[in-house]
């Protein structure tokens, strides 16, 4: 593998740690263990837009972590109204939910100018900066217009909409051609790079195909768009499958929820994830069998999320709702089929939970990728449960042995549940589940972030003269900053 170059810049909303009452923690997520590595090693900088102070100082990291002071109310309008209530329902087909206010678009362009701001004070003269994300999309373009010299990634990690639904966008066509300000835009499946290539023609942008992937010319440079589907932190998950202490929960967890069939879901409280229709259709397997009254159990692990945006309350709430009502239904002081815990859980926690599954129940409305069905298959020691999946997550372009199943079909829906929960497991299920770990395997979080990051370079040195190549390596050996 590679070895990263030592001029790296991240760009992100969120920031790689935050600040507890005993120091320093590592922010959750896959996308934070597997950059963090990267990073300790590059010594570069780490850009925050969503922090408003650093979260630590030189002392405490090898690389430096740079918040971004903005007004609250620019903040506000950027993280909760042009990010959340407007990209991220349009990139997720949910319409209706989304809102366009000029007041909202200024506010997302000023923190992209930050951002880029920042970035180019902090990047060594020819530094790689990966800029993450749709809260970011500006970026790319704003950056390359400050400092030419830079190489430049960027990756957005939820689905590329339609470009039907594109349209609804007053900004479309500035978020495109801030987005092709990058020399590569990676995208986790082939169905959003096709997506992108529908934009393309809509707006009238010139491009050409090279296999799966749209090179479009930018003066004398190019921005490639390509599949980078990402994964996780395979062999951390797979050693809390491998632990005792896990594994001793595990069988707790079965034994407290009465010794039946357990079935988990994970997930952001988002409507993107479907879990007001999965409740609902487990709701319709209780009504249908006694055998699933009487032995299956689901455990909804929901951490709150957005909760500064209206939808994200009103969600919360519906969820809370739903659940209630099926305790009332079908709960009795002996036994409760559905448990909801609105926290955040640490991944030994979790580990424990996906071991004592006989099922994922992994069924988002739309997902750009979905991390929890990785989870699920490389915590397992052994090759046994069974991941139900929505068609509509990325994660089903690429762990097709999964069972597969449609989330907006009530009766599909709610018979998929009581296939993977009541059917007794067979040879097939083994050999699908073997299968899905091979997938799992090849697929982790730290060759993504690797992989890009030398795509990157690849990308870019092929269109530097060799003249100019060499005058780079002479410049790159020292890792300081610009100014
Ligand atoms: P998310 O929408 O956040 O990510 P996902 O990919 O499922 O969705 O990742 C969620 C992560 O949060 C998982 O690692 C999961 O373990 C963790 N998590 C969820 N609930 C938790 C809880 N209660 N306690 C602890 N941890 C919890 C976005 C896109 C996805 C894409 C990723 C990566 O929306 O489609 O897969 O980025 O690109």
């Amino acid at each position: 593998m590679k070895t990263p170059s030592p001029r790296l810049v991240i760009v992100s909303a969120r920031a790689p740690f935050v600040r507890t009452s005993n120091g320093i923690a590592r922010a959750p997520g896959g996308l934070i263990s597997a950059l963090l590595p990267l990073m300790r090693r590059s010594r570069g900088t780490w850009i925050a837009t969503g922090a408003d102070r650093d979260p630590c100082d030189a002392s405490e990291v090898p690389f430096r972590v740079r918040a971004l002071s903005l007004p609250s109310e620019i903040r506000a309008a950027w993280y909760a109204g042009a990010s959340n209530g407007a990209l991220w329902p349009l990139a997720h087909g949910f319409l209706e939910v989304c809102r366009f206010r000029a007041e909202q678009a200024r506010a997302y362009l000023e923190v992209c100018r930050a951002a880029a701001d920042a970035a180019a004070e902090h990047a060594p003269r020819h530094a790689v900066v990966w800029v993450h994300d749709y809260q970011l999309a500006l970026v790319p373009a704003l950056l390359r217009a400050r400092r030419p010299d830079l190489t430049i990634g960027f990756f957005w990690h939820i689905p590329w909409p339609a470009a039907e639904s594109l349209r609804v966008l007053p900004w479309a066509a500035e978020l495109v051609e801030g987005i092709l300000g990058a020399d590569l835009v990676g995208l986790h499946v082939p169905r959003y790079v096709r997506a992108f290539h529908d934009t393309l023609d809509e707006l009238g942008v010139a491009y050409m195909s090279e296999g799966s992937s749209i090179v479009v010319p930018k003066g004398e440079r190019t921005a490639r768009i390509e599949t980078w589907p990402i994964g996780v932190d395979v062999e951390g998950w797979a050693s809390l499958g491998r632990d005792e202490n896990v594994a001793a929960e595990a069988e707790r967890i079965r034994s407290d929820l009465g010794g039946g069939r357990v079935l988990v879901s994970v997930d952001r409280m988002d409507y993107a994830k479907g879990i007001v229709e999965r409740l609902e259709a487990f709701e319709r397997l209780l009504e249908q069998s006694s055998e699933a009254r009487e032995r299956v159990t689901l455990v909804q692990i929901g951490v709150p999320s957005r909760e500064t945006v209206a939808a994200y309350r009103e969600l919360r709430q519906r969820i809370e709702a739903t659940v209630g009502r099926i305790q009332g239904r079908f709960g009795s002081p002996r036994r409760k089929p559905v448990h909801l815990f609105a926290r955040t859980l640490d991944a030994t926690e979790l580990a424990a939970y996906y071991l004592a599954a006989d099922a994922a129940i992994v069924t988002p409305k739309r997902d750009g990728m979905n991390l929890v069905a990785f989870e699920y298959v490389a915590t397992r020691p052994r090759p046994n449960g069974r991941l139900l999946l929505s068609t509509f997550a990325g994660a089903a372009d690429v762990l097709s042995e999964a069972h597969l199943v449609n989330p907006y079909d009530e009766d599909g829906l709610a018979s998929a549940i009581a296939d993977v929960a009541l059917a007794p497991e067979t040879a097939s299920d083994s050999a699908r589940m073997a299968a899905l770990k091979t997938r799992v395997s090849r697929l982790s979080v730290e060759t993504w972030a690797s992989g890009f990051l030398a795509r990157l370079e690849q990308v870019t040195e092929e269109r530097v003269p060799a003249r100019e190549r060499q005058m780079r390596l002479a410049a790159s050996a020292p890792v300081s900053r610009a100014r």
